[in-house]
């Protein structure tokens, strides 16, 4: 009988994939491989993961936006309608915070699209100061986004999407610092022309919040809220590729690094490179500076991730992978014992 995973999988499958001939042990295993490099199985998330105030990490990590798709003499567009506004997040149950952010999120949406194709962003401003939209990739100047456009009121962004890679967009109207460090940022992925090799692939965005005005962060977070992804470890696949987009937006602090725990990943710097540059544990990034990071957990179990800052990582930019086990394979999780 074949694993549950490929129950689904029919004859008009096998057939397709060439299996049908090898036996139900044969295909299971044929099948196996064929999991591993194309059908990507990703974890429902907790059921019981409590939005707070707006913002959920675990549905910032998964969602992109595609846009609206059009054809445009030829050419794909991608509108994207994004509105500024003002929003209160709760940190923790003591701390609330007055945000400034895109569509109601910190970080805003994950905006993606292709390597060439039009990009169309209608910006509304309804977050009661002068904001803007600066992109980050290669446009004219026309479109750099240094112009405040003023509160109710909107402006349209539009350029063609490149080089492809892991950029960025942040409000740009000064102070910028502040401007940023109150959530006014978000990730904006364009993808090679071929796209990448299947994968679980999910976004991290590195954050501070300056809540006293000091110029020094008081809170640190990844995807918005402080240790979100401690009391809600993200569950993957055990010896499933993970690919990683991870950006660090953190103002006042020069740099910071992402370490994780218990493996080694492949790095892709800016995610302008098909094939990875480096492998490590640790990697050092500046303030908007942004990477692809690889990697499969080959243990099931918990692991963290933090930047090695530790008085970061202590102030809430910290989480934990929880690696399922793979189907009918034992646990190999390997739990200190009294002896
Ligand atoms: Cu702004």
């Amino acid at each position: 009988m074949l694993p549950k995973a490929f129950q689904s999988i029919n004859r008009r499958t096998l057939l397709q994939l060439g299996l049908a001939g090898l036996g139900v042990s044969g295909a299971a295993l044929a099948l196996r491989q064929f999991n591993r490099q194309k059908a990507i199985q990703i974890p429902a998330l907790p059921v019981d993961a409590p939005t707070i105030t707006g913002l959920n990490p675990l549905k910032v990590l998964r969602e992109f936006d595609y846009g609206t798709l059009k054809q445009e003499d030829g050419k794909t567009v991608r509108e994207f309608q994004i509105t500024a506004g003002t929003s209160i997040i709760q940190l923790n149950s003591a701390v609330s915070f007055v945000s400034w952010n895109f569509n109601g999120r910190v970080p805003g949406p994950t905006l993606r699209a292709t390597e060439g194709d039009r990009i169309r962003v209608v910006f509304f401003n309804k977050g009661g100061h002068a904001h803007s939209m600066h992109f980050h990739g290669m446009h004219p100047a026309g479109m750099d986004g240094l112009r405040p456009v003023r509160n109710s009121t909107a402006t349209v962004y539009e350029f063609d999407a490149e080089p492809f890679g892991v950029h960025l967009y942040h409000c740009h109207v000064a102070p910028v610092t502040r401007h940023v460090g109150k959530g006014l940022y978000g990730m904006f992925i364009i993808d090679p022309p071929g796209g990448r090799p299947p994968a679980d692939e999910m976004v991290m965005v590195m954050g501070g919040y300056d809540i006293n005005e000091d110029l020094k962060n008081e809170f640190y977070a990844f995807n918005g809220l402080p240790n979100y992804y401690m009391r809600h470890p993200i569950p993957i696949q055990q010896d499933q590729l993970i690919r990683l987009y991870l950006l660090n937006m953190i103002e006042l602090d020069p740099v910071v690094t992402f370490h994780l725990h218990a493996n080694m990943f492949q790095v892709y710097r800016t995610g302008r490179t098909l094939t990875p540059s480096e492998e490590t544990d640790v990697i050092t990034m500046g303030t908007t500076e942004r990477h692809i990071l690889e990697f499969a957990y080959r243990y099931s179990g918990m692991y963290m991730f933090h930047p090695h800052q530790d008085y970061i990582a202590e102030r809430g930019c910290m989480g934990s992978f929880e690696v399922l086990s793979k189907e009918g394979s034992q646990s190999t999780d390997h739990r200190m014992r009294d002896m």
